[in-house]
């Protein structure tokens, strides 16, 4: 399909139709004056069509715009400008229809472009007050640029280059903005601090299935047509993948089931075949369960674990690591060519495995045992499947059924229902944000790969977001230099700024610099991070809003908003390159990122390399030999709108299997009994010989604070959820008018059992708290939530608290293994709470 680049429409009578004059005024008062409080029928105005006489004389251009928050969609929208203005934002096609959509949020853009608070002009904390007391100056650009290089400079001068630190949020995905910033950093080497989100997911499946698979794998979601059951686990679908809602409902009347796992009888839950109310925290047990049922019953897919898993390969009890052809005296043979993650010599040294009560490689073995024993003088092996079969047997269906308060003919049920190919396990990200996150991803691919549910249409173990890998990378190493200082994360943030260590080493950090991201309202911890912020001697936060980190900024820049710019998103579960033009110039004085980036390149002598602009920089990212071999240009991606770079339709994660090259392990296969478990950012932590030992398999762990068991527990006996706000994506959308109407204040979700238990009444100011801070909302009486938990929509800004905020609440400590924040495993308590108290 071509796209029409930022079309004048002289057919504005085309593009115009259905609106009342009456509506399509209000609409048009809204973006003059920007103050006019809407009501809810001012959503419809916006997704209507102006009236047809009201507009007739005036000139409409309708350029490609692409909708890019991380709720995974990256829709694309017409960005209707008229008069130099954005008036509405409305679908636009993807090549592939099925992904052409627009929700609530796409549709009032127009709010948050003239959003009466946007940021206008460069802000300076008024010297002599507190940061977060909100005074500020305005200051020119020179003048800003010129503080923030000067701080850069000499703190990298005086403490070296990790004084300057970095945090980037999830709002990254635009090459040319992202790379310009990359091509920075390549010369100054600052400290990354990366967030702690969604990794129980990722480290838990690339852990099994290698570094190459994608960052969080699955199939596509427009194969769940082709399940026989689609299985929600921890995932808020209805809210959190809007676009993808229509996928569930067309395999529904295709005859698919659909089950929800889910301790909140949430929307998806109304709409499914069976809701099964799992007790939070609990899906690594009922993983085990249903192996174990399907074990017992004979319905495991030999064929599927003998080819692609590790199942057949013997472990030696002495080391844990797999018994090896050379362990037997077998030479092995070097290939010549290098492993393309590790550099190193690809050697084939094959795996041992028994056949017929004899050593066989894996290689040439037709029908290796699953269960074998082997003695290699005098070391016991077994088979990694045995390992497994003694893992599973530590959850008989009785002892699961009291982890996850499911009954034991439910988890049967469940069972059979698994074994029952193909079946679509889409995966949120709920159960994944506890201490215990990565090993129920560990169980959960296990029991995929157990009932063959993976590789093949319909059937899936993950929830797909890809990101592009193949932009131009010399690009972001001007003078082929790269950031050569170690990246941290931002749970250990506090202690390393407070102690100025980090691994042994003195790692002074003086400085932040916070771009597409706000973690003082979505990390972990916000009373400790902001100790940290205490302790730093200049913050600077580049935004559109006054978010909760840019008020405790030094220096907040003004940053143009989405429609004001040219760039291309790179990500998301479209798996498509998207291409969004500029309808607008950025508004007041804000500027986009890559002309901050000039500016400050410039300020610090490096302005002869940043010389570039959007359409040539652009043009560079999308070249070069990898972009070749896919095919991909800046001038195809800008020529037809987006461009699919994951090639087969709809994407089937690890399609083929081993014999495809599907896994990119040391042997080949599926791993999920590991023989070099290795931490993931758990940067502060060292782990145990126990500990790696422990980590080889899907093991139990409890969650840190949110079980019964627990110390935090004893104190705080309610367990803090959060869930994918519907009027935002995080904090995005904080201050947009018409949703703020929908949706006034922060809330929290309570079961009335629990409320009338402690005297609250419904709609009641309450105060959640814990030992790591606290907050007041309202209570919202909902017999969908589960009797014990707290249920809260997340992203509120702190300013639209009446106190204290939700990130305040989440401990900033990680399981030794894996830095990932704990948002879902929160202990706490509530009680009403009396203005002026
Ligand atoms: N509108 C909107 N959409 C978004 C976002 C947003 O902020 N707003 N954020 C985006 C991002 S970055 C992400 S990572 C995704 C997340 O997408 P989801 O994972 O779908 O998001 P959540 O709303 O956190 O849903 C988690 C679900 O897990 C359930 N749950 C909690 N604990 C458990 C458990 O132990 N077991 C089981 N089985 N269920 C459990 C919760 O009740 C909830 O229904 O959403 C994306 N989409
Ligand atoms: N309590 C709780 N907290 C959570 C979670 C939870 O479940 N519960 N979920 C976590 C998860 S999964 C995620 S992914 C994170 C997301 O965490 P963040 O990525 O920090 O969340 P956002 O609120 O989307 O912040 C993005 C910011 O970037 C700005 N921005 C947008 N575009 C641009 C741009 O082009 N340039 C610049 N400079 N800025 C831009 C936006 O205005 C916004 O303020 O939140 C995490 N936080
Ligand atoms: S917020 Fe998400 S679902 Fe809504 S229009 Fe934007 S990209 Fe699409
Ligand atoms: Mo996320």
């Amino acid at each position: 399909m071509k796209h029409d680049a930022c079309v004048s429409t002289d057919g504005v009578l085309r593009q115009t139709r259905g609106l009342s004059r009456r509506s399509f005024l209000k609409t048009a008062g809204l973006v003059a004056g920007g103050t006019a409080l809407m009501g809810s029928a001012s959503l419809q105005a916006m997704a209507d069509e102006p009236a047809a006489e009201a507009v007739a004389s005036v000139e409409e251009k309708v350029c490609r715009g692409v909708c890019r928050p991380n709720c995974f969609g990256y829709c694309h929208l017409n960005v209707h400008v008229r008069d130099g203005k954005v008036v509405k934002t409305s679908r636009a096609p993807y090549n592939d229809e099925k992904f052409s959509r627009i929700c609530h949020r796409g549709l009032s853009h127009v709010q948050r472009i003239y959003d009466p608070d946007r940021l206008q002009y460069p802000l300076r904390r008024v010297e002599g007050t507190a940061r977060g007391a909100g005074e500020w100056e305005r200051i020119s650009w020179d003048e800003a640029i010129d503080e923030l290089a000067k701080h850069i400079k000499e703190d990298q001068e005086k403490y070296g280059p990790q004084a300057l630190s970095l945090y980037s949020g999830t709002s990254s995905v635009q090459a040319f903005s992202y790379y310009m910033y990359q091509r920075l950093w390549a010369l100054l080497k600052p400290t990354s601090i990366s967030y702690a989100v969604d990794m129980g997911t990722l480290y838990g499946t690339k852990r099994m299935t290698g570094p190459m698979s994608n960052l969080w794998e699955g199939n596509d979601a427009a194969d769940m047509v082709n399940a026989k059951t689609i299985v929600f686990w921890a995932s808020n679908v209805t809210d959190s993948q809007i676009q993808t809602w229509h996928f569930v409902k067309e395999a529904k009347q295709n005859g698919t089931k659909v089950v929800v796992v889910d301790p909140t009888y949430t929307y998806a839950a109304s709409k499914a075949d069976w809701w099964l109310p799992i007790r939070p925290g609990a899906d690594m047990p009922l993983y085990m369960g249903i192996m174990n049922y399907v074990v017992e019953h004979d319905k495991i897919d030999r064929e599927y674990l003998l080819a692609n898993t590790v199942a057949p390969f013997l472990v030696r009890s002495d080391n844990g690591m797999f018994l090896r052809a050379s362990d037997l005296g077998i030479e092995p043979v070097k290939t010549g060519q290098t492993n393309p993650t590790t550099g190193e010599e690809i050697i084939l040294d094959d795996y041992i495995t028994i056949q017929k009560g004899k050593t066989e490689g894996a290689a040439t073995a037709k029908a290796p045992e699953l269960v074998a024993e082997y003695d290699f003088k005098g070391v016991k092996c077994r088979t990694a499947y045995s390992l497994l079969l003694d893992e599973i047997a530590k959850f008989p269906l009785d002892k699961v059924s009291e982890l996850t308060e499911i009954s034991v003919e439910d988890i049967e049920r469940l069972a059979e229902i698994c074994a029952d190919t193909p079946v679509f396990h889409y995966v949120g990200y709920g159960t994944q944000a506890r201490y215990n996150g990565h090993h129920a991803t560990h169980a959960g691919l296990t029991m995929a790969a157990l009932t063959g549910n993976l590789g093949k249409p319909g059937a899936n173990y993950g929830n797909c977001w890809y990101m592009y890998f193949y932009a131009n990378s010399a690009f972001a190493s001007p003078n082929g230099e790269v950031n050569t200082t170690p990246g941290i994360v931002i749970n250990d943030f506090p202690d390393i700024v407070e102690s100025g260590q980090f691994a042994g080493q003195d790692f002074p950090i003086k400085d932040l610099y916070v771009y597409y991201g706000n973690p003082l309202n979505c990390a972990m911890d916000t009373n400790r991070l902001l100790e940290a912020f205490d302790k730093l001697d200049f913050i600077c936060v580049a935004d559109s809003v006054m978010t909760d980190t840019a008020r405790y900024a030094d220096l907040v820049l003004p940053v143009a908003q989405w429609f004001e710019q040219t760039d291309v998103t790179f990500a998301g579960q479209t798996i498509c390159l998207s291409y969004n033009e500029k309808a607008i110039d950025p508004l007041y004085e804000s500027k986009t990122d890559p002309e901050i980036v000039k500016m400050l390149a410039d300020k610090l002598g490096y302005g002869d390399l940043f010389q570039i602009d959007v359409e040539d920089g652009l043009t560079e990212l999308f070249s070069g030999p990898l972009n070749e071999m896919f095919g991909i240009s800046y001038e195809r991606i800008k020529a037809e709108g987006d461009v699919r770079f994951v090639m087969d339709a709809p994407h089937v994660a690890w399609a083929g299997g081993a014999a495809a090259g599907a896994f990119s392990t040391p042997s080949g296969r599926l791993e999920f009994y590991l023989e070099n478990p290795m931490p993931y950012g758990a940067y502060l932590k060292q782990a145990t010989p126990e500990q790696v030992e422990f980590e080889r398999l899907p093991r139990w762990v409890e969650p840190r604070e949110a079980w019964p068991t627990t110390e935090a527990a004893k104190k705080y006996p309610l367990f803090l959820m959060s869930e994918r706000p519907r009027y935002r994506v995080h904090s995005q959308w904080s201050f947009v008018k018409a949703l703020r109407e929908l949706d006034p204040e922060p809330f929290v979700k309570i079961n009335p059992a629990d409320a009338e238990a402690r005297g609250i009444k419904d709609n009641d100011y309450v105060e959640c708290y814990n030992d790591h801070g606290s907050c007041v909302v309202r209570a919202v009486f909902s017999n969908a939530i589960r009797p014990g938990t707290l249920v809260y929509p997340k992203g509120w800004q702190m300013s639209q608290f009446k106190e204290g905020s939700w990130s305040r609440l989440i401990s900033k400590e990680y399981h030794p293994f894996l830095a990932n924040a704990l948002f879902m495993d929160v202990a706490c308590e509530i009680r009403t709470w009396n203005e002026g108290r």
